[in-house]
C-alpha cells in the first residue's frame, strides 16, 4: 500500500484547485425522491432539468467506494430510471482530488474468503453496469481501481486533464473485482491493459484518450458542464430510442459480428413501431424541429 501510493504519487501532476463542480448549480445535499443519502450529493440538471446527478461525496477518503456509498448509487440509480423526465445521467466525484480512488480499502482490509464469497460481497456494484437510461462519467481525478472499474461502466467517460486511470489491486495482493481485466481489456486492447493490470500504475487523461477508454477531455472547471451539455443532447432525443441505441451499441461487447448485426437490424425495425420514428423523419422532411414523446 505504501508502496503504491509512493509509486502512484511519482506518477501524477500538480492537481487542479478548481472544483469541476464550480461550472454548475450548487447540488443539493442529502435527500432526493424522499431518500436520505449520507456519502452522495444527488440533483437534477440541465435548463429543462432532464439530467440525473450523483456525485460521489466522501472527499477525506478520496471517494473511496464504501458499501453504503455504492448502496446509495444504487438507489439515485434506481430513482433515476424510474423518473420520466431524466434522459440521461451524470456521474462525478466531489471535490478537487478525486473521482474514486477505488473500493473502500480499510472496510474490505478485515474481510474473509468465506464472507466475501458466501455473501456475495460488493455485489451490488453491477446495478450501473445494468441500467437502461445512458451514464456519463465525469471523471474529475483519481479513477482507481473500482474508482476505474465505475467509470468503465458507464456509457461515455469524460476526465479533466488532471484525472489519471489506474487499476492498482495487484499492489494490494488481489486483482481489480468489477470488471477492470474485462472492460480494460476491451476499451484499450490488451497490452496497455495488461501493463496496467500487472504494474498497477495509472495512466493519464490523455493517455486515455489516445487509448480510447475516453472520449473528451477537459480543463477541471469545465469537465461537469461539458459532460451536463452532452447529458441534455441525449436526453433531448426520444428515451425509447435512446435506450435501444444504447442496447445495440452495448450488444457489440458480447456478441460476434454477425449476431451483433442482426441484433441491431431488430432493433432498427423495431424503432418502426414508434410514434417518435414517425415524429423524427416527419420532422425532417417537414423543415422543423422534432418533439419525441417517448412513445
Ligand atoms: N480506500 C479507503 N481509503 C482510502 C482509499 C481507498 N481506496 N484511497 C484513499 N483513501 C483514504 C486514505 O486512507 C486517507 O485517509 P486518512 O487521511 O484517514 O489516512 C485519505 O483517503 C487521503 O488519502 P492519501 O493520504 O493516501 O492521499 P494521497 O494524496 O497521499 O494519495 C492516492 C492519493 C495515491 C490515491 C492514495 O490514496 C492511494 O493509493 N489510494 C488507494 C488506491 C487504490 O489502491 N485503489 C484500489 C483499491 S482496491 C479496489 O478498488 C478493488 C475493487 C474491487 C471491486 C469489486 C466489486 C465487486
Amino acid at each position: 500500500m505504501a508502496a503504491l501510493r509512493v509509486t502512484v504519487q511519482k506518477l501524477l501532476q500538480a492537481r487542479s484547485a478548481v472544483s469541476p463542480l464550480l461550472a454548475v448549480p450548487a447540488l443539493s445535499r442529502a435527500c432526493h425522491h424522499g431518500h436520505h443519502f449520507e456519502y452522495i450529493n444527488v440533483s437534477k440538471a440541465g435548463e429543462k432539468q432532464n439530467v440525473g446527478m450523483i456525485e460521489l461525496n466522501r472527499p477525506k477518503a478520496l471517494n473511496a467506494l464504501c458499501d453504503g456509498l455504492m448502496g446509495e448509487v444504487k438507489t439515485a440509480l434506481e430513482d433515476f430510471e424510474a423518473d420520466k423526465e431524466v434522459g440521461c445521467i451524470v456521474l462525478t466525484g466531489s471535490g478537487q482530488k478525486a473521482f474514486a480512488a477505488g473500493a473502500d480499502i480499510k472496510e474490505m482490509s478485515i474481510r474473509k474468503f468465506q464472507e466475501v464469497f458466501g455473501g456475495n460481497f460488493l455485489s451490488n456494484w453491477s446495478h450501473l453496469a445494468d441500467t437502461t437510461k445512458p451514464v456519463i462519467a465525469a471523471v474529475n481525478g483519481y479513477a482507481l481501481g473500482g474508482g476505474c472499474e465505475i467509470a468503465m461502466m458507464c456509457d461515455i467517460i469524460y476526465a479533466s486533464e488532471k484525472a489519471r486511470f489506474g487499476q492498482p489491486e495487484i499492489a494490494l495482493g488481489t486483482i481489480p473485482g468489477a470488471g477492470g481485466t474485462q472492460r480494460l481489456t476491451r476499451a484499450v486492447g490488451k497490452s496497455l491493459a495488461m501493463e496496467m493490470v500487472l504494474t498497477g500504475l495509472p495512466i493519464t487523461a490523455q493517455e486515455a484518450q489516445q487509448a480510447g477508454l475516453v472520449s473528451k477531455v477537459f480543463p477541471p472547471d469545465q469537465l461537469v458542464s461539458e459532460a451536463i451539455k452532452a447529458a441534455e443532447k441525449i436526453a433531448s432525443h426520444s428515451k425509447l430510442v435512446v435506450a435501444m441505441a444504447k442496447e445495440a451499441v452495448n450488444a457489440s461487447q458480447e456478441m460476434t459480428l454477425r449476431e451483433g448485426v442482426h441484433f441491431e437490424k431488430r432493433l432498427f425495425h423495431a424503432s418502426f413501431a414508434t410514434n417518435d420514428r414517425k415524429e423524427g423523419m416527419a420532422a425532417f422532411v417537414e423543415k422543423r424541429k422534432a418533439e419525441f414523446t417517448d412513445s
